[in-house]
């Protein structure tokens, strides 16, 4: 994907994940705050021809040789455009499979068991404070590591790799959970597209992954 960026399409139905997410807030959070994202970054771009063949994962990668006038612009609406990607790809209706394979051994290797790292996904996006993300994500060492990040900051902006993210803005949860975000996180893990995440783990052993 390049400029002009489109909305991703969800892959399943908004009901689909119902009941851990409502079909409301699922036909908002992508029809409008995803839309939206999308939409800004085009703005923001738009003018700047010699950065219409980058992907989103280059901008953001590549943040700080952008000219100062668009970098907010693809760090907050570029963020929120990938971020979003990866959200709707990595949950499945109906519950997830375990890791397997490298996926899971590493997993074992750097929280213990995936119970472990569960917990640890679901204490760090649970203190994100305000808005952000919780992530898995792959370092430059090809170690993975739990991490959250504000707002709409990809973690690609501080050279991580994302494979798994977690919206904690209250737009993702508010209206099903309120004030709840540990109910929330609880719900979601239940979530999680392994083979999705699997396959990313194995694109970002290039340290590249390239989807957005
Ligand atoms: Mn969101």
């Amino acid at each position: 994907m390049a400029y002009p960026f489109e909305l991703p399409p969800l892959g399943y139905d908004h009901d689909a994940l119902e009941p851990h997410i409502d079909a409301r807030t699922m036909e908002i959070h992508h029809g409008k705050h995803h839309a939206g994202y999308t939409k800004k970054l085009n703005a923001a771009l738009e003018g700047h021809s010699d950065l219409h063949g980058l992907s989103a994962e280059q901008l953001l990668r590549g943040l700080e040789s952008l000219p100062d006038t668009v970098q907010t612009g693809v760090r907050n609406n570029g963020g929120g455009y990938a971020n979003h990607a990866l959200f709707w790809d990595i949950m499945t209706p109906g519950g997830a499979d375990a890791p397997s394979g490298d996926l899971a051994s590493a997993i074992d290797d750097a929280f213990g068991s995936l119970d472990d790292f569960t917990s640890t996904l679901r204490s760090t996006a649970g203190s994100q404070f305000g808005s952000g993300w919780g992530w898995l994500a792959v370092d430059a060492k090809g170690d993975l590591v739990c991490i959250s990040t504000a707002n709409q900051d990809s973690p690609l902006l501080h050279g991580f790799t994302p494979i798994l993210g977690v919206d904690v803005w209250e737009h993702a949860y508010y209206l099903h959970y309120q004030n709840r975000r540990p109910d929330y996180l609880e719900a979601w893990t239940e979530l999680i597209n392994w083979d999705r995440v699997a396959k990313r783990f194995a694109k970002a052993q290039g340290g590249w992954l390239d989807t957005v």
